[in-house]
This record gives structure tokens, sequence and C-alpha cells, in this order.
């Protein structure tokens, strides 16, 4: 497993962005859709030479009612539980018919794409098996905060104070009430060589950064911010400036996590207000001031953190 390939790595730039288009226009996802969008700029970086296994949850089910598809790759339905151990499958066969000949021998892009739900929660087992066998393959985790497909459910990477349908505000509640898993965390602890955040409204940086994870040897995870209007309760022209704002406030931090050491994409080092962030959502309408300035500090903590393991894993001059 190694990051070796980095070494010649040539980026896109926005005169060399890809023209094709492997995952296709027609598809069903609700008007503004973040999450269609990052997958439509993940698609083009990888280009349509790959194997895409993608288990339930929106983007699949917006994609690929039989007998329609937007999927112009070889494409393969993995359960909600599973999407990380059907890519192991697919990369170890690959494998096994390049040995007996019946495959010239050529690294194909085997990739998972899933959401938080199948991610953080339901598939947390079969991604820790994967990435601990060291499959050469690239999980992409698109994270829009909740279970939107079966009705807008938190997840355990919801955010603190989140409404959702099983997290409803009110005399009780203040919503979600535990913090958001760490996913990359989670994934960089197994110690992988390429451990990446990203977000739609980076699109360079988003593109460039799974064009790394399919070009090293070995597992590599992708996280990428993925706003839903329909289940943040916001207006569908605003995906990309939350996505945006989700930076600038530091509440989504761009990082990479290259054989264990953190590079910061993305300094801030004068935030924007979170209320800025939270305000056109209507999942946080219900927050009063005092919780968000409690939020708003443990934001700050977290972005530190990071920062700070960048500054201290940062090459000498
Ligand atoms: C074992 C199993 N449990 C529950 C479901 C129902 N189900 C389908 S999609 C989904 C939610 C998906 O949420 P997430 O992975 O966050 O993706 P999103 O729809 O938000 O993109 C659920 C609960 C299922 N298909 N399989
Ligand atoms: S519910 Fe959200 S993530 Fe799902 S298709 Fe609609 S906007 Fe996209």
């Amino acid at each position: 497993m190694t990051a070796e390939a980095l070494k010649n790595f040539t980026k896109i730039t926005a005169k060399t962005i890809p023209e094709v288009e492997p995952f296709a226009s027609g598809h069903r996802a609700c008007q503004g859709c973040g999450e269609v969008l990052a997958l439509r700029l993940l698609m083009k970086a990888i280009g349509p030479e790959m194997v895409a296994v993608s288990c339930t949850g929106c983007m699949e089910v917006v994609s690929s009612t039989f007998p329609q598809t937007s999927w112009r790759v070889p494409w393969i339905h993995a359960a909600f539980e599973n999407a990380a151990a059907v890519a192991s499958g697919v990369e170890a066969a690959h494998k096994v018919m390049i040995r007996k000949g019946y495959l010239p021998k050529k690294r194909i892009p085997v990739v998972a794409i899933a959401g938080d739900g199948g991610t953080a929660d339901i598939g947390l087992q079969a991604l820790s098996g994967a990435l601990e066998r060291g499959h050469d393959f690239v999980y992409v985790c698109l994270d829009n905060e909740a279970y939107m497909n079966t009705g807008i459910q938190r997840s355990s990477a919801t955010p603190f104070g989140a409404m959702t349908t099983t997290t409803p505000p009110g005399k009780y509640s203040q919503g979600q009430h535990t913090q958001k898993k760490n996913m990359p965390a989670i994934a960089a602890a197994h110690d992988i060589p390429y451990v990446a955040t990203a977000s739609p409204a980076y699109h360079l940086d988003l593109m460039n950064k799974i064009r790394k994870a399919v070009a090293i040897e070995g597992p590599a995870y992708v996280h990428i911010f993925s706003p839903c209007p329909t289940g943040w309760r916001m207006r569908p022209e605003l995906a990309v400036e939350s996505a945006r704002l989700a930076v600038r406030t530091r509440v989504f931090p761009l990082y990479e996590i290259i054989n264990g050491k953190y590079i910061l994409n993305r300094k801030v080092n004068k935030p924007k207000p979170l209320q800025e962030y939270f305000q056109p959502q209507g999942r946080f309408r219900h927050l009063d001031e005092k919780t968000v300035a409690k939020i708003e500090n443990r934001v700050n903590a977290e972005y530190e953190k990071i920062a700070k393991r960048a500054e201290a894993d940062a090459p000498e001059e």
C-alpha cells in the first residue's frame, strides 16, 4: 500500500476538466441536489474506464430505475450494508482474471459509492474489513448528513442540533443530540495510504482528490460533503453556496491524510459566523443563540485539531 504514485501526479485544471459524463443527466434527483453534483464530478474525474459499486441510497434510487440507467460504466448494485465488501470482491476477482490470463494486465478503478447511512452506520463493518484487507479500491462517502432516501432520518453523521424526522426538536429535544461521527478519522485509523475530504463547491479540489485516490495503490477513502436541499429544508439553488459556507465557517474542513500525514488544503483563518451557514437551513432554525455559540466553539476546536496536525506534519522548509 503506497502513495508513491502521487509523485508523478498531474492535476486537473480549469482548462483540462474532462468533457466526458460517465454519469448521465436525466436521473431523478431532486432539484438542486448537491449529492448528485458531487457524484457527477467524481465520475468525470475518473472517466468511463471504471467499475462502480453503489449501495442503496438516494444516488442509486435516482439513477437506476429499470430499464433506465444513468451509469455509463460497468455498475453493480450492492445492498445497503455491503458496498465495500462487494467492491472488494470485484477487485479480487479482477486480479484473479488477470493472473489466469482472461484479462490484460491493467488496473481498472473500482469505486464504491455510498451515503453517510450506508457508510457510518450500516456499512461500517464491511468498510473496515475492506480497508484492513488492503484492497486496491476507492470508497466514496456522499455525506448529506441523514438517511434521505427513506425520509430524512438521523444517521450517526447528522450534526448536533439538526432536525430530522427521528430527531424532531420540541419541548424535550433540540434535535440531534450526538456529535457527528468522524468517518475520515476512522478510515485513517486503518493506516490506509489516502484519506481526503472534498466538497462540490470546490470542484477542482474534489476531482483531483478522486484522481489521487484512484492513482494510489491500496485502499483510499474520500468523504464528500453533499448538501441536500430537501432534507436540509433549504432553497434548491443553495446547495453549492451552503457547501462553500460549510468550508468557510470551518464546519467541513478540506484536508488530506497521505500516508498518515495531514495536509490542510484550505486554511480558514477568519471563519464566517456559523449562523451564516445555519440560517438558510430549516433543520437548524429552532436553535437558540446559546446553542449556536456552543456548536461554533466545537466547530472551531475540531478545525484547530486538524490545523495543528497539519502544521506538525508539514515538511520542514
Ligand atoms: C438492510 C437495509 N435496511 C434498510 C434499508 C432501507 N434504506 C434504503 S436507502 C436507506 C437510507 C440511505 O441513507 P444514506 O446511506 O445516508 O443515503 P442517502 O439516501 O441519504 O443518500 C435506507 C434506510 C435497506 N435498503 N436495507
Ligand atoms: S433527497 Fe436530498 S440527496 Fe436525495 S435526491 Fe433529493 S436532494 Fe438529493
